[in-house]
């Protein structure tokens, strides 16, 4: 029986991967921050399936025991302070997690166990500002935001961890990724929560900042496969994961509202506070070296996605959850 060593179990991300590395028969040792209340409804239901380790990637002695514990074949980085906006607000804490934390696990491998194979979770926001479109592996970073800074720190320590002790560490490069997991402040799972919560009648509007953002969005079920087949590969390599197919937040919208009948110009106010210092305008990804070297793809369209969200949403708080 393999085992994997899970950081960000509780994220959108972990919860799938999780279930992912479970069918495939892993063990799964999973770190988890203490918290005096437990954020536990995205793994609720195979929590007793995953054995937890206390630490926080900022602690380097509990990620050395973690790994003295787990004795991982592979493990996957997901912590991070991840949301985007907020590493304005908390630039050194974002980095001391989402940079130096890459190190801190790195060196917690290579002390205890390293031969374990390693995947970071890289970000398309180290493209940032446009360079060339679509992006692909070979494109110049440009990050935009403290958050796009740490990632690109993570990707490159990555890589010389790689280079400097022969370790079979990757990076996977995802572009954005959605589900009914997402976390609340992102503007996807805001969209569909405030197109529920308005339909039903309980909300009026909905507050947005920059509607002309383009991203390129996905279903975050596929692509912790991506995760998973980047760490069965003869040899580690970085790998853009994207759809292809970029959207604007007005997009979202318009199909978000459409679905239950309504239409977004009627609800969405702009507030300017919730426009960042520095925007990433246009993200569209080139996957062809993952859909050629892993056999990746996906399997949920925009479309879909947008749907699925808000059918989630109304599921949710008509279940008064
Ligand atoms: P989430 O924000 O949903 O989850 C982040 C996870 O990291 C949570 O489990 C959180 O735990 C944990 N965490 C945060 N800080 C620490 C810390 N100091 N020590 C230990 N654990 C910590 O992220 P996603 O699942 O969306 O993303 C997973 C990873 O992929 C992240 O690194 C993200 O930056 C990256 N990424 C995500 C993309 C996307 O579109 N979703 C695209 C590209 C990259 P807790 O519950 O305790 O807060
Ligand atoms: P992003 O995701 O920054 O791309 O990072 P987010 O959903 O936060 O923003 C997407 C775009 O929407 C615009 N926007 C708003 N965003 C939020 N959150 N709230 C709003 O009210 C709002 N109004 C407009 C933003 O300006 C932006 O252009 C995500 C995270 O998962 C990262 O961790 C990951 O690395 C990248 O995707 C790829």
């Amino acid at each position: 029986m393999k085992k994997a060593f899970i950081t960000g179990i509780t994220g959108q991300d972990g919860s799938y991967l999780a279930e992912l590395l479970l069918s495939e028969g892993y063990e799964i040792y999973a770190l988890r921050r203490r918290s005096s209340v437990q954020k536990n409804e995205n793994i609720e239901h195979i929590m007793s399936r995953i054995k937890f380790i206390s630490g926080d990637l900022m602690d380097l002695p509990s990620l050395i025991e973690a790994i003295k514990i787990a004795k991982p074949d592979e493990v996957y980085n997901l912590a991070a302070q991840s949301f985007v906006g907020e590493s304005w607000v908390q630039p050194i804490y974002t980095s001391q997690v989402t940079a130096l934390g890459v190190t801190n696990l790195l060196e917690a491998i290579r002390l205890v166990k390293p031969d374990a194979r390693f995947y970071q979770a890289s970000s398309s926001e180290m493209f940032g500002k446009v360079v060339e479109i679509p992006q692909t592996e070979k494109t110049p970073f440009y990050p935009r935001s403290p958050y796009g800074v740490s990632k690109l720190y993570g990707h490159w320590i990555t890589i010389n961890y790689r280079e400097s002790f022969n370790m079979y560490t990757c990076s996977g490069i995802l572009f954005n990724h959605e589900s009914p997991r997402r976390g609340h402040e992102f503007v996807t799972r805001k969209i569909a929560n405030a197109v529920a919560k308005i339909k039903l009648g309980i909300q009026k509007d909905l507050p947005l900042g920059n509607l002309d953002a383009k991203r390129d969005w996905g279903f975050a079920g596929d692509y912790v496969k991506a995760m998973w087949l980047m760490l069965q590969q003869d040899k580690p390599e970085d790998y853009v994961i994207a759809t292809g197919e970029t959207h604007s937040v007005k997009e979202f919208l318009s199909v978000a509202f459409r679905h239950v009948g309504l239409n977004w110009e009627d609800y969405v106010v702009i507030d300017p506070t919730l426009y960042r210092p520095a925007e990433v305008n246009l993200l569209l990804g080139d996957c062809k070296k993952a859909k050629q070297e892993l056999g990746w793809q996906t399997t949920v369209s925009f479309e879909q996605l947008v749907e699925m969200m808000v059918e989630s949403e109304l599921r949710k708080i008509e279940g008064g959850s």
